[in-house]
């Protein structure tokens, strides 16, 4: 717990303190949702695990987009970061046709207004990614928009340069990650400005949280993919016919482990380093 800092959000599975007026402290916790659900038993080293993922990739993103990372701290859950004012869309791109992209897609053929072509399945992967924004819901789901809706929030003009920096980020990491093993199906970005009119990228990037990381080796098109971190979870789950709604299931220590495991897994094939050495100096994800 931080001290002398003043919470102000609270994520499903993260927390934001200030600690002045150009600082916040982004915390990352052990809590993992299944179904939309927070589940009572945390996953050790999940918030470590997407720390040091987005700080890896922020190190390697700065010649496409600044970003607000300013420290990590040696806990290696918490990131101090550049306040910033905050766009008032989520900018998502989608290599892959899954989630609401495919629901959207499966109903009328587009996605946010990019038509796509006819007989797609679930999971396709996309001709070329696409940018595909979303409201920011304050309670349930965050609403897909087109082109139009979109530029009524942020203008015409950003509305362009935030498309061409999400296209550039996620084009650069599903290519790491695709040479590593790890499909990144889509991805959401948060952009905001500094205090001297810079478009910056803020909160976590290119994490399992943020993102969907299927395992390539068993990609196959034509239905819902397995998901590289939360699998074990999900299926132990589903395997007790739970309803998906509040409370979650308690995790047994096995399907603990192996989620960690997966956790720890992805960290080490996209960062190459070793998650012990992260634990040990944080800042190694940044050199
Ligand atoms: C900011 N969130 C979402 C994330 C939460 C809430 N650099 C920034 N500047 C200003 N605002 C934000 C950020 C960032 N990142 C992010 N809300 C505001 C969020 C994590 C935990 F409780």
């Amino acid at each position: 717990m931080p001290e002398a800092a003043l919470h102000v959000g609270s994520g499903k599975v993260r927390e934001l303190y200030a600690l002045d007026d150009d600082r916040l402290l982004l915390v990352a916790s052990d809590r993992i949702s299944t179904f939309d659900v927070i589940l009572p038993t945390e996953i050790p080293d999940k918030g470590r695990v997407l720390t040091g993922l987005s700080a890896f990739w922020f190190a390697r993103t700065r010649d496409i987009c600044p970003n607000h990372l300013l420290a990590l701290r040696a806990d290696g859950r918490s990131t101090e970061c550049r306040r910033l004012e905050m766009l008032p869309i989520e900018c998502v791109v989608r290599g892959y046709l899954s989630g609401s992209g495919w629901k959207d897609y499966s109903v009328t053929g587009a996605v946010c207004g990019h038509e796509l072509p006819t007989g797609l399945t679930e999971s396709a992967q996309l001709p070329q990614p696409i940018f595909t924004p979303a409201t920011k819901a304050t309670t349930g789901h965050d609403e897909n928009i087109d082109r139009d809706a979109a530029a009524e929030l942020v203008g015409g003009d950003l509305l362009d340069r935030v498309e061409r920096v999400s296209l550039e980020l996620y084009r650069f990491a599903a290519e790491h990650a695709g040479s590593r093993g790890i499909v990144i199906a889509d991805t959401k970005f948060e952009l905001g400005f500094d205090d001297e009119g810079r478009l910056v990228l803020g909160d976590e990037a290119l994490t399992p949280d943020s993102s969907r990381f299927w395992p390539a080796e068993e990609y196959r098109s034509g239905g819902a993919q397995p998901s590289f971190d939360k699998q074990y979870a999900r299926d132990y789950c589903e395997s007790l016919g739970w309803d998906k709604t509040a409370p979650g299931p308690e995790l047994p220590e096995e399907v603990v482990a192996g989620t960690r495991a997966r956790y720890v897994e992805a960290f080490e094939r996209l960062t190459e380093i070793r998650f012990d050495d992260y634990l040990a100096s944080p800042d190694v994800v940044l050199r």
